[in-house]
């Protein structure tokens, strides 16, 4: 069953009548252009065959009546009084924060509902999870009172969600990718102009994603540590933000920049060779040149590794896994946020199972750790089912 079946389904068990509204979002795997979404820089990930659906009912009081089907748990809470974060769980406030935002831009947003969510991305493995809720609940408040807010909209609230409502400083990427995703696509993303390029993911390859099933504390610290070293850049540089400058003007001042500061250096040089390399990969992709962007997702591993350090030992070497069993017949890197979590491969379909096994055969003999597989789809974005 899908995980909009079951969220009907739960619907109809937990609130005794039928659903009138059903949406669904997508999570997503980022191919390459990792850190550069807060530098206003770019990046091209996919919607993926794993989200988030919700399905509910308008109530005529102004309270929302919640529960997340996955987790076994309610959250209620009303439109008519200020919205603020519950102790209950931290998934309680990407409904809530969501809900607060839309009703700061719709004042006129006052229905309440009751709903069920059910999920099926994987938690804590960087493939957004909690972009794919905000934007499931943003489309879910749109299609409840009819507001006028697109799906780019719906992304925006979803962030201004999660970095003032649950406290996390995250770029645009996530959100954006799970409102905008086309199916069977990767989507180039201009982060600040918000333009975007979509190209057709070739029809023999398969996007495979692999779990390396380490989980980080420091995940948060490391993120803002990150982003604060940007904007040290940045401000060294004089300009907004990293994707003003060019590979040459780096160049010119590397010498001065690692004087002050190295490790702000290093981050500089990730972003603005990685905002490069996104470039590049969008033409590698559209003439077909599988090796050109395999050549470049190892080169933005290298770097995320070297550079930006926001790889550990385990994921290096699941990507020195697939690097080997895909050759130069695709290529492989993490995506996400880093210090755990996941690998993409771009593959041929033939070579699934090789990559596949070589990973089996060595990684949790190697690491201890199991590793989870998943090939996927790139998928449509949110939608009313
Ligand atoms: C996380 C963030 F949420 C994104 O905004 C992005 O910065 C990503 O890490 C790194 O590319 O997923």
């Amino acid at each position: 069953m899908t995980q909009v079946a079951i969220a009907k389904k739960v619907f109809q068990q937990i609130f005794h009548s039928e659903p009138t509204i059903t949406v669904y979002a997508p999570g997503r795997v980022n191919i390459i252009g990792e850190h550069t979404d807060y530098n206003d820089g770019f990046v091209m990930p996919c919607a993926i065959n794993y989200g988030t659906a919700i399905s509910g009912k308008a109530r005529t009081d102004g309270i929302f009546k919640v529960y997340a089907a996955d987790l076994e748990l309610f959250d209620e809470f009303s439109l008519l009084a200020p919205i603020v974060p519950s102790s209950e769980g931290k998934w309680t406030g990407y409904v809530r924060g969501v809900v607060k935002y839309i009703q700061q831009r719709c004042p006129e947003f006052t229905t309440g509902a009751e709903l069920v969510i059910k999920g099926d991305v994987p938690l804590s493995a960087g493939l957004s999870s909690s972009a794919s809720l905000e934007v499931a609940v943003g489309k879910f408040c749109q299609q409840l009172a009819n507001l006028p807010l697109t799906n780019t909209d719906l992304a925006l609230i979803g962030q201004q969600a999660e970095n003032q409502f649950v406290g996390a400083n995250c770029g645009n990427m996530d959100q954006l990718i799970s409102a905008l995703g086309q199916a069977e696509h990767l989507l180039m993303i201009d982060c600040r102009s918000l333009d975007t390029i979509a190209t057709p993911v070739p029809s023999d390859v398969a996007v495979i994603i692999v779990n390396s099933n380490v989980k980080h504390d420091l995940v948060a610290g490391e993120y803002n540590t990150r982003r604060a070293q940007c904007e040290r850049a940045a401000a060294f540089f004089g300009v907004k933000a990293l994707r003003d400058v060019s590979i040459a003007q780096f160049k010119e001042k590397e010498a001065e920049l690692i004087a002050l500061d190295r490790d702000v250096a290093k981050r500089a040089r990730h972003i603005v060779t990685e905002n490069q390399r996104v470039l590049d990969a969008v033409q590698a992709l559209q003439r077909g040149d599988l090796a050109g962007l395999g050549e470049l997702m190892g080169q933005s591993h290298d770097s995320m590794r070297d550079d930006f350090e926001i790889t550990v030992p385990e994921v290096d070497y699941l990507v020195e896994l697939a690097q080997v069993a895909i050759g130069k017949s695709g290529g492989a890197r993490m995506t996400g946020g880093g210090f755990g979590g996941c690998i993409v491969a771009l593959a041929p379909l033939d070579k699934v199972d090789d990559v596949r096994e070589i990973i089996a055969k060595n990684y949790e003999k190697q690491t201890g750790l199991k590793e989870d597989f998943y090939v996927c789809v790139a998928s449509q974005g949110v939608q009313v089912c």
